[in-house]
């Protein structure tokens, strides 16, 4: 067997230079560089390895935690196609990192996570920043990425590397199990020298499979759909991971079945398809909800049933309502009882429409989807034209971001106000331009992911849609967008703090304490004084990027097209109307409410929640 003697990270990095993958014809690399920090948990193994392998790019970011989210935010826009892997030192530089790592599982997306590890030698511990334990040498802070990967595996010895990495890929390119994948490497084994086998540096190149739907379920599901009078589909992120906008079109212009999207399907089709009725759920609009709940047959496509797309298992009301579910997920595909059709949304929704040939709704119901979706048009343009003054609404601010906006550009936001709006207002116009992490709700992906995206799709203009709150949490990456000549254009929206945990207290009966962002007062000692005096523009200049604050939507408009000239990364500041909220439509979202309290406000929240909770259904 020809071998060839090189440490366990230089092996890693030669072996993940060499892995392709496949889908449609088209086969290209599956990882685009390596993110990271250097500590001395690292340099010494994958950093020398690194080095001398340039044509693995290596890119230093400012935070662990957001080498994550830009590699998530890369392989979302890549349909999972392609990612990048991510290496830390040992500690803290690891830790960092399991906030990311849970967001891309919860997403399922797939990264590779390489934090250093303690050493397997062990006779020098502990080392820096090691945590002991007096029960058991076998553990460290690294064991704390089990419960949010994938796969896992420490590489005690060097040769394990040689059986843990086909693991690695194979989860990696699952379409139904992918998410993080993490390798421990101990910091003494990353430099240990083996005689790895030849073979295990071949090119390979891993399928991505479409898997086909088997005969039995499939003939169910159209048994239920042909007998269905008001069928309703839940567009979900596997559409967009499954290339299968083109597919979902023709069937639901072919049946004349209404569309409604979750955060992660938004964009599946254009907000102009008349069958597309927009968010659905806790978030949704009007016309989603109102089909949702009186649907007797939802086919949900490549969607996780979350709470925001259920509201909360209150969106299906119609007492004899079935569900089909297709997924490459058995374990999604079973969710509210359905007819579990294991297969890729693309495949499955070709072969659906060409079997229901002779299928279409009936003619009252294409006219009320055609009535909802009208209305709900001219509902986004009122609040999109609202003429708040002297600071508009958030609305507004959504409506000017997506006039200046075009049809590809992309669209990156997660936590805050900011999701709830766009879900539902945001008029997305192609695939993949409508960008939430909404599985984790992460503040502070924004940016990083924003990078990611712009990396996987550099003719695309990137827009992020952030809060003053989540800025203030990550800002740093600002700094490796500069690095890296990557442009992305930051709406920042300063509302003082946190509107969204702030209204969702109001409604709660606790007055938003500690949602507003105030100085302490000398004489109460609460947190009552003025507003916190934070520069957002001198921040984002300091970080190097371009920086302009708009006082009303005139100058916000005139910011826009400035940064759209410039090539530089450029943050937009805006001051809304915190109290002007976008309202819900027909919706819920269960936060349980406390039982006793010594306020009467909350108690009277408290009886509303009760009532409310009446809706919640089991769906057997
Ligand atoms: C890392 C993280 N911590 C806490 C939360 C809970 N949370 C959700 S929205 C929010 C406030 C966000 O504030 P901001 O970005 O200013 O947006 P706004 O609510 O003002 O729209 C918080 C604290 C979260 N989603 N993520
Ligand atoms: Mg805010």
């Amino acid at each position: 067997m020809k071998t060839r003697r090189i440490t366990m990270a230089q092996a890693l990095v030669c072996f993940l230079k060499n892995q392709y993958v496949e889908r449609d014809g088209a086969e290209h690399r599956f990882f685009s560089g390596v993110l990271g920090i250097f500590g001395h948990g690292n340099v010494a193994g994958i950093g020398q390895a690194l080095q001398q392998n340039l044509d693995l790019p290596y890119i230093p970011v400012r935070n662990e935690q957001a080498a994550v989210h830009l590699a998530s935010g890369y392989t979302k826009t890549s349909n999972r196609l392609r990612t990048l892997a991510c290496t830390s030192s040992i500690g803290p530089g690891a830790t960092n990192m399991i906030t990311g790592a849970a967001l891309a599982t919860i997403n399922r997306l797939p990264v590779l996570l390489l934090p250093g590890d303690i050493f397997a030698r062990r006779n020098v511990a502990p080392v820096l920043q090691q945590l002991e334990s007096p029960s058991t040498q076998d553990i460290s802070v690294n064991d704390c990425f089990k419960p949010v990967s994938r796969y896992w595996d420490r590489i005690y010895r060097p040769e394990q590397l040689i059986t843990a990495l086909p693991e690695v890929m194979r989860v990696l390119t699952s379409p139904s199990d992918c998410g993080a994948v993490t390798l421990a490497l101990p910091q003494d084994v990353q430099a240990e020298a083996w005689d790895y086998p030849e073979n295990l540096f071949r090119k390979r190149v891993w399928l991505i499979r479409r898997p086909e739907p088997d005969t039995v379920s499939f003939a169910r599901a159209l048994e239920v759909i042909r007998k269905s009078r008001k069928p309703f589909l839940v567009a979900g992120g596997g559409v967009l991971f499954s290339e299968a906008s083109k597919a979902l079109e023709q069937f639901c212009t072919a049946t004349g079945i209404p569309v409604g999207e979750t955060q992660a399907g938004k964009g599946s089709l254009p907000y102009d398809n008349p069958q597309c009725v927009g968010a659905l759920g806790a978030t949704g609009t009007l016309a989603a909800n109102r089909l949702a709940r009186d649907a007797d047959l939802v086919i949900g496509v490549g969607t996780r049933y979350s709470d925001f797309t259920s509201a909360s298992m209150t969106a299906f009301q119609n007492p004899s309502v079935r569900f089909v579910n297709i997924n490459t997920a058995e374990f999604d595909a079973n969710k509210v009882s359905a007819i579990p059709v294991v297969a890729d949304a693309r495949v499955a929704l070709e072969r659906l429409t060409a079997a229901l040939a002779r299928y279409r709704v009936e003619d009252v119901y294409a006219a009320l989807i055609r009535r909802l979706k009208q209305e709900w048009e001219v509902e986004t343009d009122r609040l999109f034209h609202l003429g708040l003054r002297p600071r508009p609404a958030q609305s507004e601010v959504i409506g000017a971001l997506w006039e200046a906006s075009g049809p590809r550009d992309i669209l990156v936001s997660a936590a805050g106000s900011h999701p709830g709006d766009l879900h539902k207002l945001w008029r997305a116009r192609a695939p993949n331009s409508y960008h939430l992490e909404y599985g984790y709700s992460c503040m502070g992906y924004e940016i990083p992911g924003a990078i990611g995206a712009k990396l996987a799709d550099p003719t695309r203009e990137v827009y992020v849609f952030l809060g003053d709150g989540t800025y203030l949490m990550m800002p740093s990456e600002i700094v490796t967008s500069i690095q890296e000549g990557v442009k992305i254009i930051i709406v920042l929206v300063d509302n003082h703090g946190y509107a969204s945990i702030g209204g969702l207290s109001q409604s709660l009966g606790q007055q938003g304490f500690g949602t507003v962002y105030r100085m302490r007062g000398a004489e109460s000692g609460q947190l009552e004084g003025n507003f916190l005096p934070v520069d957002y523009e001198a921040s984002a200049r300091s970080l190097g990027a371009h920086a302009i604050r708009a006082n009303g939507l005139t100058e916000f408009k005139q910011a826009l097209e400035k940064a759209k000239s410039l090539d530089r990364t450029t943050v937009v500041v805006i001051e809304t109307d915190r109290e002007a909220r976008v309202p819900g439509y027909e919706s819920w979202w269960d936060v349980a409410v406390a039982e006793v309290s010594e306020m009467e406000s909350v108690r009277e929240s408290r009886a509303r929640y009760v009532e409310a909770r009446q809706k919640e259904r089991y769906h057997l």
